[in-house]
């Protein structure tokens, strides 16, 4: 029989912003009704909900422009130095919600729509998410643009305007099946096409050496093809502030430069074929997450909004200093968000040599001071190479360029190192073999005057592992920034019970200052807040319950432990060992149905790249086991699990607050930082992790007796490795991961189908387990009984849960931005009135 769930409870309202621009409910009303009328072109008696979102997001255009062009107009005049953030992901979501957070008008909003008969929660579902990125590195740049306005930093961030995002994920048969991702087929109301500010993009071709009388040489790119680069300019709204920067993204077209005497004479097909290219570089974003394609039309995405964005800088630079480019590193820095926008450094190169006429050690000397360069991972397949001859055909120039970069490089290493080849071919922009790479990483490297990683362990990783040789010629070079998360979008926007407790307990400047929440550690064992505080979190719960139903039909308890896995699918993030654990916590229900053990919910989202075999057939295989489990009287409810399809930012706010146990168990050194770990420690989830990427530093703030530690560290990691791990020893030596795994062989999950999850056994044996599964499995499993243990005891979790959400101030994104101005921008705030 199922339990029938309460019908969810309405968040309580939260009480009204002191900062709150002075707009009335009424004038709100007004404002919806009248956009009804002249944006949407209908009105309040046939509107449909999709209208009246649109409505209210042009009501809450009408505050911002005006801010938008005060903020820009301010850092023209005030000539600010300005950090220019090049990353090919911005993962934004939904901007509803937290642009009315921002303006401090979600109250009265969501009461002028409630007068007008509609919930501002149900309007707001019927934004599509702005999916422009893959997972953290792409949420990251979106978490670090709200930062960088809320503070009043002068900053642009410069992506892709992809005409469709991250793929859509349905389940079909338990497996993943991609649908395009149209996120503005029907329109975005928060864009703005600026066609004034179009670009040319040159590309293919060849280089001309020209000869001139003085005995000089001079360079000129003759190229094969031009496509436009047309900014499309999204407003970032800061928090309580009155700064509101842009993200402009690039949308690719065919330009005036199309062929058309080749189209008059007949070659329609080449004239076509242009415009295709020209089209097609802005169409999709890549679903490869932390994996190299290699793919011809990925470099030429990756310069189309390189030489877009840097042309636009030019431009504005030009406007306040001219032809004097003295001043351009002192103006100007230039974030890399990863290897993805490396070609930027050699476009700057060219632009100035070739465009500007500066001469090449004035070039490099402006070049190296401008760019600073993030690393977010260690993965062999995530470093970026790209085959020399690919460059040569798309980027003949900026090949040249490479290798002068290269060769002045190198003497550099034989300065230090004389006569050691070895140390140069390691070293060198170029890897030779049968196939000639160029190392973007290393490229990076030499062009920044920073190079910084994302969490303290991973930094130390960079210098000792990754960069060894760079980090002893230019120690200086190399920092540590921890990443952080927005308050605004992670707790405050998405999490409104906890929200509104916390507030009236310790006062609502906690969302632009994190830190101030350490004013709750004294309500920790305070049965009253903790009653308080365990209400909101069974309030999510039950909200959840319902959108567990709604998209998969399972029903599930909230009186369960609902422990969630949400991360792209990766071996190393160890989506498996999860799974492996929950056949065992069956296998032993089944032994034992009267084993001391609360009821667990098991959450997983995921998306798999698409070509990536295996991460397809962990969804698959998680799918079949929630199938068997979920509908097996014998384990009475005790044990649930359950996928949930298309897992994305909108849904990951659902997920969050909801979270009893946060699952951050990646192969220690692994994960370079993580940021879900964050979050859900913010939202008073109780980490289940290794020690490794931030959750290192988390539980330096929280406490590791209010977390779930287990498995090898760092260091334990690589001696295994060296020792020659072999996963066959735990095989035969844990008859649990011996069962378990043999189980993957029969049809137990999947009737008349025996071995259809046995790639995931092969992979962990004669894969040789990579990363450790088998390795880590005891001790996961020990670090979940004690979690189930301590869970029965609600006053101890209370007390834990909340201490996790005093001591995560350390992990607001205000935090990262300013840890960036400090080390590696020198940003001065700059008011606007
Ligand atoms: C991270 C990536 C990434 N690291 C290549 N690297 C991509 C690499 O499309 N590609 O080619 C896309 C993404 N993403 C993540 O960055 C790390 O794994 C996380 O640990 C980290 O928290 C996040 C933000 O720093």
């Amino acid at each position: 029989t199922k339990k029938t769930t309460t019908a969810k409870k309405a968040a309580p309202a939260p009480a009204a912003e002191g900062f709150a621009l002075d707009v009335s409910v009424e004038q709100f009303k007004e404002s919806i009704v009248r956009n009804l009328n002249t944006t949407l072109g209908t009105d309040a008696e046939k509107a449909s909900d999709k209208a009246w979102w649109g409505a209210t997001a042009a009501a809450v255009n009408e505050l911002v422009f005006s801010r938008l062009s005060q903020t820009q107009k301010t850092h023209l005049n005030k000539d600010t130095r300005a950090v220019h953030y090049l990353s090919l992901e911005f993962l934004m979501g939904r901007l509803m919600g937290n642009n009315l957070q921002s303006l401090g008008l979600f109250e009265n909003a969501a009461q002028a729509l409630k007068e007008l008969g509609h919930e501002i929660t149900d309007l707001a579902e019927e934004e599509p998410d702005m999916a422009l990125g893959n997972g953290g590195l792409g949420r990251l740049a979106a978490c670090f643009i709200d930062s960088l306005a809320s503070l009043n930093y002068p900053a642009i961030g410069y992506g892709i305007h992809y005409e469709h995002g991250l793929f859509r994920q349905t389940i079909q048969q338990g497996r993943q099946i991609e649908r395009p991702d149209s996120w503005r087929e029907y329109g975005n109301p928060w864009e703005i096409c600026r066609p004034e500010s179009t670009q040319e993009v040159p590309l293919f071709g060849y280089v001309e050496t020209v000869f001139e009388n003085d005995g000089s040489l001079r360079k000129v790119w003759h190229p094969g093809s031009v496509i436009k680069g047309v900014p499309w300019d999204i407003p970032i709204v800061g928090y309580k502030g009155t700064t509101v920067n842009i993200l402009r993204l690039w949308e690719s077209r065919a330009s005036e430069f199309f062929d058309w005497d080749a189209f008059n004479a007949g070659a329609y097909k080449d004239a076509q074929g242009e415009q295709n290219l020209a089209e097609t570089v802005s169409k999709v974003l890549y679903p490869n997450d932390e994996t190299e394609a290699g793919k011809q039309l990925r470099l030429v995405q990756q310069y189309f909004f390189c030489a877009c964005s840097l042309k636009d800088i030019m431009r504005r630079y030009k406007r306040a200093h001219g032809d004097d480019f003295s001043k351009y590193a002192e103006q100007i820095v230039i974030q890399l968000n990863d290897t993805h926008p490396t070609v930027a450094i050699p476009e700057l190169m060219r632009v100035f040599m070739d465009e500007e006429g500066l001469n090449w050690e004035d070039a490099w000397a402006i070049c190296q001071q401008s760019f600073a360069y993030t690393n977010h991972t260690l993965l062999p397949e995530a470093l970026e190479k790209w085959p020399v001859y690919l460059f040569e055909r798309v980027l003949p120039r900026h090949l040249e360029i490479i290798y002068e970069i290269n060769r002045r490089f190198l003497d550099e290493v034989e300065a230090q190192w004389p006569g050691d080849d070895a140390k140069k071919i390691k070293l060198s922009l170029i890897e030779e073999g049968a196939q000639r790479m160029i190392r973007m990483g290393n490229l990076c490297v030499v062009g920044s005057y920073k190079v910084n990683g994302v969490a303290a362990v991973h930094s130390e990783l960079v210098k000792a592992d990754l960069f060894p040789e760079f980090y002893e010629m230019w120690p200086e070079k190399f920092v540590n920034v921890t990443n952080g998360v927005t308050p605004r979008r992670w707790l405050k926007a998405c999490n409104p019970r906890l929200s509104s407790l916390i507030s009236d307990t310790i006062g609502s400047d906690w969302p632009g200052q994190l830190d101030k929440l350490v004013a709750l550690k004294p309500y920790a064992d305070k049965a009253a807040f903790q009653k308080k505080y365990m209400q909101a979190k069974r309030e999510n719960k039950l909200e959840l319950v319902n959108t567990i139903r709604e998209l998969t039909g399972v029903e599930v308890s909230p009186d369960a432990i609902f422990d969630v896995l949400i991360k792209r699918l990766h071996e190393y993030k160890r989506q498996h060992l999860n799974l492996l654990h929950i056949l065992a916590l069956y296998r032993r229900l089944l032994e034992n149905p009267n084993m001391d053990f609360h009821p667990m919910v098991f959450l997983f989202g995921a998306k798999a790249a698409p070509g990536y075999k295996l991460a397809k057939e962990i969804i698959f295989a998680i799918n079949k086991v929630a199938d068997r489990i979920n509908n097996d009287p014998r384990i009475k409810d005790k044990l649930k699990v359950v996928f949930l399809p298309n897992y994305r930012v909108s849904l990951a706010e659902k997920l969050i607050p909801a979270a009893d146990l946060s699952e951050q168990i990646s192969t220690a050194g692994y994960e370079a930082s993580g940021t879900g770990n964050m979050k859900m420690a913010l939202n008073g989830a109780l980490t289940m992790g290794t020690m490794d990427g931030a959750n290192i530093e988390i539980a330096e703030e929280a406490g590791e007796e209010n977390m779930f530690i287990f498995g090898l560290s760092v260091d334990e990691v690589k001696e295994t490795k060296a020792k020659g791990y072999n996963p066959w020893d735990y095989y035969y030596g844990n008859p649990e991961i011996k069962a378990v795994l043999d189980w993957l062989d029969t049809d137990y999950f999947t009737p008349g189908e025996p071995g259809a999850l046995s790639a995931i056994k092969r992979s962990l044996l004669d894969g040789g387990d990579p990363y450790l599964v088998l390795a880590d499995f005891e001790s996961y499993s020990e670090a979940h009984k004690r979690a189930n243990e301590m869970y029965k005891d609600q006053k101890a979790w209370a007390k834990s849960a909340i201490l996790n959400t005093a001591q995560m101030g350390k992990f607001t994104s205000d935090r990262s931005i300013e840890d960036y101005v400090d080390r590696i921008w020198s940003l001065k705030k700059c008011d606007v009135k």
